[in-house]
């Protein structure tokens, strides 16, 4: 066939396996060239776990990577570098899909993004997505929907080192907003549960933060 085509066209021998070369070059570099297809990100928010789908244009056998990290709201740009989820998978299937699942810290709030690339693979994809603020009752420590002096307790208990808690216990339990899990702390839920007080020092902040 190939031969038929030069003798058509009367190329000299030379010129001919000059041909041949370049064809032999377009193909191994189109064998290499990898795309990322498909790339789709879906959050769960009831299990605050990510899946990220997509396809390695190259098909079984390849290795894709993944990187999860939060974007700064106000500028758009990845902040810092201690990424959230960082893994390398192998593709099973002959159309190179693939599927993977993570969980998302438990504060986790704001604009994230998933970089995917693979061998072979040029351009990496990058899928942004966004996760709603966890709706957060300050002072119930314990989540059972009321602040309590039991909640109170577990704050003393937690400063001591008696138990930890978990992210989203952290953000009940800081209820003045320094940042800090203290007796303070302690001490305001306490005020409240006997109506001292009707709102806690965190949540006075997040207002000034939003009025300016
Ligand atoms: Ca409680
Ligand atoms: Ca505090």
């Amino acid at each position: 066939m190939m031969k038929g085509i030069f003798k058509k066209r009367t190329l000299k021998k030379i010129a001919g396996g000059i041909a041949i070369f370049i064809l032999i070059m377009a193909l191994s570099t189109s064998a290499l060239a990898a795309e990322i297809k498909d790339a789709a990100v879906t959050y769960d928010k009831s299990t605050n776990t990510v899946t990220v789908t997509g396809k390695i244009s190259t098909g079984a056998g390849k290795q894709v990577t993944l990187l999860c990290l939060p974007i700064d709201e106000e500028t758009g740009e990845v902040e810092g570098s201690d990424p959230i989820y960082i893994d390398q998978i192998t593709t099973k299937n002959a159309d190179g899909s693939f599927s993977v699942k993570f969980k998302m810290p438990d504060n986790a709030a704001g604009s994230y993004v998933v970089r995917i690339s693979g061998t072979g693979v040029s351009q990496r994809v990058s899928v942004i997505f966004s996760v709603d603020e966890p709706s957060v009752l300050y002072g119930d420590v314990n989540g059972d929907g009321e602040i309590a002096a039991g909640d109170a307790i577990l704050v003393l208990r937690n400063t001591v080192g008696l138990i930890t808690f978990t992210d989203a216990q952290k953000i009940a339990a800081d209820v003045n907003g320094d940042g800090e899990i203290a007796a303070g702390d302690a001490i305001l839920i306490l005020r409240y549960t006997v109506g001292l007080i009707d709102k806690f020092p965190v949540e006075s902040r997040a207002n000034y933060g939003g009025g300016n």
